[in-house]
Order: C-alpha cells, then structure tokens, then sequence
C-alpha cells in the first residue's frame, strides 16, 4: 500500500530533509505533495529525480492527503493542523504547538513508540535537543531509572532554520573582512560568538527552550516527577547539537555497563578513542542518523554520578528522521485513522 504525504514547510531546513529522507528511506508514498508560504510557491523541488512544483498551503491541499508532515513553526501549525484533520490526514508536527497537549503523544520512536496508538489525529515531534537527549538517556534508564538529569546544550544555528544557517556563514565572512556582522534572525552575532538560548525567558529564569527538555522529557519517559535542570546555549556551528550531560542514579552505575548498554542500543554510536581524545563532534554527527555519544565517566564529585557528552545531527535525529520514524510507525502499526475513529 501506498500513502499521500504532504510537508508543511518544504522550502525549509527540516523541510529539505524531510524530502530526502522519505526518498532514501523509501516511505511507501504514492503521492507528495510540498506545501509552503505563499512566498514559495510556484518554486520547484525534487524527489526522486522528478520535479515537484511547491503550493501555497490552503485547506484544498489537505483534501485527500493520509499524513501531514509539518515544519512550519508554531502559529503555522496551530493554524493548518486541525484542518489537515478535518480532511482526514495523521498530522506528525515538528514545533512545539502541540508537545504538552495531553490529547497529543509526543514521540521519540526509540523511547516510547506505543504513545502513537492514542493518537487523535495529531502528533508531536519533540524538541531537537529532547531527542537528543533522550534517545541516549532511556537505555540506561532501562537499567537503573536516573533520579536527575544536570545537562548543558551547544546547539547549532540550523535550530532557528535555514535562514539562520546562511546568517551565520555572512557574519563569519564579515568579521573576515573586518565589516560588522549582520543581525536579523539572531539577536546578536553568533560566528566568533555564542550566547544563552534566544527562546523567551519564563518567570522561573530558565529559558522556553531549556523547559521544553524539562517538560517534554518528562512526558516522554512518562516519570512526571523526574528532576531536569538545563542551560541551552547557542554555539556558532552550522547544523548538529552537541549536549553534555549529567545523570544521577540511585547507586552507582558501572561505566563499563553504561558503554555496553550504549553500544546496542538504537539510534545510538558510541564514539570513544580515549587515547586519541576523540569524541562525538557535530562535524562527524551532520548528516547521521545515529546520536553520537562518548566521553562516559564516573562523575568524581557523587558515586551515583555519570557524565557523558552527545553530538546529534539537528536536523535529522533531532527533527526531520524522528518526524518520518514516526510516520513509518504509523503505516507499520496501520494507525493512519485515529484511535478514536478506528474503534469507532
Ligand atoms: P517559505 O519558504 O515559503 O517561507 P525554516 O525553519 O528553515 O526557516 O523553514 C520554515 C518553513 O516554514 C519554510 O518552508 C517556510 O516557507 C514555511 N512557512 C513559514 N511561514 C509559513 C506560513 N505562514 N505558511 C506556510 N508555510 C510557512
Ligand atoms: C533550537 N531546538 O535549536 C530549537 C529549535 O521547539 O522545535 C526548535 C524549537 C522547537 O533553537
């Protein structure tokens, strides 16, 4: 059997992935249809060798489509999900519009892919540094269940989309010339430079970005309780995150177990040369499906410490593969109607 697909966002970043990935993967599709602002349309993308001329979104294109895959940004899809429902497509969204509905399963196919038969027509892609997170963080879960996760974010500009990508390579080669950097879709300069997450700031001090992970890991790993404290930090690199992170346990978790554990589960490349110094890189990460992880140790200042370090390709792991992993959950588990319907 073959499905209508329809990305919302085509012309973007994730957008551009999403389009690879379901060629290289070869998602049983019949039809694609790319779906975009009016800006785009009339733009032409390819796929599999043939030319596909982008549409301006309207709720005629969602007529006769089985999944929406949407990365458009919030408002976007706030505005286009419900009606891509209406007209009797799965939606599996990209942005945070949706993350923390309860009605809405919030999915990292590794971690939790049963969530997705209680879907009601929309579900939610989580944040790139989520994934990232928590692909590597619930093997060892699995083990011993972590009681604090302590984590610091180094996340590349392709999280605020292709536009911020192309902003960091025109400051780099300003400052070169000695020009001033342009500043439009950052706050400040990010070639030469880094700074604390651009996402609004909550009352509490952190950053939305720094709760998403909070909050939307909790959801994921179902542990509402699970103490989570971050600090996101943007770092002029081009397109994968890197994280480091913290876990405390009850008891001492055994490093050697940890890199066992590691090295088998999915999603996962363990990458240590510890008499090399080499470690995961967002270099070596871009363009992977795996999620990087080394640099494992006995934290020295608790027993029941560990620390480990990840690099994972934002764009893909982090965004557009977890949207088609789901996708492909979805058609595998037959799930293209909800629950709901279904049963009913
Ligand atoms: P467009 O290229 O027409 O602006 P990125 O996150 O890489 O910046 O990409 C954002 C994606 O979301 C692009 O495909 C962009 O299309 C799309 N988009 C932005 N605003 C809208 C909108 N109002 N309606 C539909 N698509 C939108
Ligand atoms: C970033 N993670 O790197 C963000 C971008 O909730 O999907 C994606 C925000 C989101 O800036």
């Amino acid at each position: 059997q073959a499905y209508r697909v329809a990305i919302l966002g085509a012309t973007g970043a994730v957008g551009a992935e999403l389009i690879t990935l379901l060629e290289e993967r070869n998602f049983p599709l019949s039809t694609l249809k790319l779906l975009a602002s009016p800006r785009s349309a009339g733009q032409t993308l390819t796929f599999k060798g043939e030319t596909i001329q982008v549409e301006e979104v309207s709720e005629a294109a969602f007529q006769g489509i089985d999944i929406v895959l949407a990365s458009a940004g919030g408002s976007v899809s706030k505005a286009w999900a419900p009606k891509a429902v209406k007209a009797g497509a799965v939606v599996v969204d990209n942005s945070s519009a949706y993350r923390m509905d309860p009605q809405v399963p919030l999915i990292v196919p590794e971690v939790n892919p049963d969530a997705v038969t209680q879907h009601q027509g929309i579900i939610a892609n989580p944040n790139c540094t989520t994934i990232l997170m928590n692909v590597v963080v619930w093997p060892l879960h699995q083990l011993q269940p972590v009681q604090r996760i302590l984590a610091a974010t180094y996340q590349s500009a392709s999280g605020a989309g292709a536009r911020a990508m192309e902003e960091v390579k025109v400051q780099a080669q300003a400052i070169l010339n000695d020009d001033p950097p342009p500043t439009e879709i950052f706050p400040y300069p990010l070639a030469f430079n880094l700074f604390p997450h651009n996402s609004d700031l909550n009352a509490n001090g952190y950053c939305t970005e720094e709760m998403k992970m909070v909050q939307e890991t909790r959801k994921i790993f179902n542990a509402p309780d699970l103490r989570v404290s971050v600090t996101c930090v943007r770092v002029p690199v081009l397109r994968a995150h890197s994280e480091a992170i913290n876990l405390e346990f009850s008891q001492p978790f055994p490093i050697e177990k940890a890199r066992t554990i590691l090295q088998d589960s999915p999603g996962v490349k363990l990458v240590e040369d510890w008499q090399a110094n080499y470690f995961p890189m967002p270099i070596d990460a871009s363009g992977q499906d795996d999620v990087l992880v080394g640099r494992i140790r006995q934290d020295i200042s608790h027993a029941n410490g560990l620390e480990l370090w990840l690099s994972g390709d934002q764009i893909r792991k982090g965004a557009a593969l977890n949207a088609v992993q789901i996708a492909e959950l979805l058609v595998e588990r037959q799930l293209l109607k909800p629950a709901a319907v279904a049963s009913a």
